[in-house]
């Protein structure tokens, strides 16, 4: 399939799995993927009830548009548009397919840690989004080469092949996570976790209430959505020019511990002293809040 199908196509026509055979700059999806991979999709959703959010001004989801494919960022600032319609929390993506991604692999990512891993320096990578609407902000991503789902330790699910949403909601960054900051996992069985303070051993903690997040494998591409109500980042609604601390990351595990970790952006520069922070063996951003890119909520 052509990839030029990315462009100019219509919202609603590119779905999941079929993103990674027509996106032109994602040849790490193996052609004939192994037939395990091939199998019924494996839908996973959890969260709150009203995990299934509206966007305040609806949307159109027959209306054309025009997105560029997935691009590296390694500025570290993102800009995220609203949303063009409502975002359904279910694992699928069609209403993503006006909203542009981003590319995140090894050779892109802002730091990589790498614990016993054996694949090769282009096995696996993301492609993720941004949205928002008033009550709260939508994370897209689509996981393909690790050949998921794979790893099922029921906590530290960041062992499983899984993604890590980081976010900052008041601009002070001090190295440990603070009430409004988050460190959320989210795995290919769509196991949640969220993180606080990571001083050994790491705990994990309840999700935020309103989180809400959905996981599905298809053809050997892992497709998660979340949601992350903006009360929980300590506002009362989210609107164009907010901007938050934002990172994130992708996991290829096995759910062992042996696992490789691409993050989008480390930041240079660090001041914090406590815990694992400047320098520190664990010096990344689920350690240290000081590594976060931003996001810039666009109208
Ligand atoms: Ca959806
Ligand atoms: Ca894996
Ligand atoms: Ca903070």
């Amino acid at each position: 399939m052509s990839g030029l199908l990315l462009l100019g196509t219509a919202c609603g026509l590119i779905n999941g799995a079929s993103d990674l055979t027509t996106a032109p700059d994602l040849p790490d999806v193996p052609e004939g993927a192994p037939a395990a991979d091939a199998g019924p999709p494996s839908d996973a959703t959890s969260g709150s009830t009203d995990a299934d959010t509206t966007t305040d001004d609806g949307g159109d989801a027959s209306r054309p548009c025009v997105v560029p494919p997935p691009v590296a960022n390694t500025s570290g600032a993102l800009s995220a548009l609203r949303a063009p319609g409502a975002v359904v929390i279910d694992g699928q993506l069609d209403e993503w397919s006006c909203v542009p991604f981003t590319r995140l692999d090894r050779a892109s990512a802002g730091q990589m840690f790498v614990s016993g891993d054996s694949g090769t320096p282009a096995d696996f990578a993301m492609e993720f989004a941004v949205t928002y609407d008033s009550d709260a902000l939508y994370v897209a991503a689509r996981v393909s080469g690790t050949a998921p789902p794979a790893g099922d330790a029921p906590t530290a699910i960041f062992k499983n092949d899984s993604i890590e949403i980081y976010l900052d909601a008041d601009g002070v960054l001090t190295g440990r996570a603070g009430p409004n900051d988050h460190q959320l996992v989210v795995d290919h069985a769509n196991r949640e976790e969220r993180y606080v303070v990571m001083s050994p051993p790491a705990s994990p903690t309840a999700v935020p209430v309103g989180f809400a997040s959905a996981a599905r494998t298809v053809g050997g591409v892992l497709s998660v959505e979340a949601r992350l109500p903006g009360s929980t980042l300590g506002k009362s609604s989210l609107a164009a020019g907010d901007k938050l601390g934002f990172d994130i990351a992708v996991n290829d595990g096995d759910g062992t511990g042996a696992r490789t970790q691409a993050i989008w952006y480390a930041a240079p520069g660090c001041t914090c002293t406590v815990g694992c922070c400047c320098g520190a063996a664990q010096d990344m951003p689920f350690c240290n809040t000081q590594r976060y890119g931003s996001l810039t909520l666009a109208p």
